[in-house]
């Protein structure tokens, strides 16, 4: 799932984890992408489709970006807050990747220039506890 919000940043990371799972061996067949409005939508929707039974894991895509205000620190909570309630909700893998940075350039760095790409990052944990899970079964 990826937010709309921060769009050229998540945009990346979506692209990043696409790469990731094809690199893995995952069609587009076995993927979903679903859009949310922002990083405060995230956990609703991670919830309802880690419960439906149709996905081995939910990828939750988003960037928040600190402004002159608090409201970053609402935004960034919820999120991380409501996508771990949604992990222990769920019974797959439910992926943090959501980007909390100080300014657009730290979110691009993050975002698959200088320090990497967060999204393929998140992608290799799903495949990795989607592998894990499989086995403890
Ligand atoms: N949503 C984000 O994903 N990132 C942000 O940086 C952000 N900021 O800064 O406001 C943001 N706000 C929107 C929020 O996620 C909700 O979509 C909105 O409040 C409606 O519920």
């Amino acid at each position: 799932m990826a937010a709309r919000f921060n769009g050229l940043v998540v945009d990346q990371l979506a692209a990043g984890a696409v790469d990731a799972l094809h690199r893995h061996g995952v069609g587009d067949d076995r993927i979903d992408v679903v859009r949310v409005p922002g990083a405060y939508e995230i956990p609703l929707v991670a919830r309802r489709l880690g419960k439906s039974g149709k996905y081995a894991a939910v990828l939750c895509l988003g960037c928040v970006i600190r402004g002159d205000t608090d409201h970053y620190d609402y935004v960034a909570g919820a999120a991380a807050n409501g996508i771990a309630g949604a992990a222990h909700e769920a019974d797959v893998p439910v992926i943090f990747g959501v980007l909390t940075c100080d300014t657009l350039e730290q979110a691009l760095q993050r975002a698959g220039a200088k320090a990497g790409n967060k999204g393929f990052e998140a992608a290799v944990a799903a495949i990795e506890m989607v592998n894990l899970l499989a086995k403890l079964l």
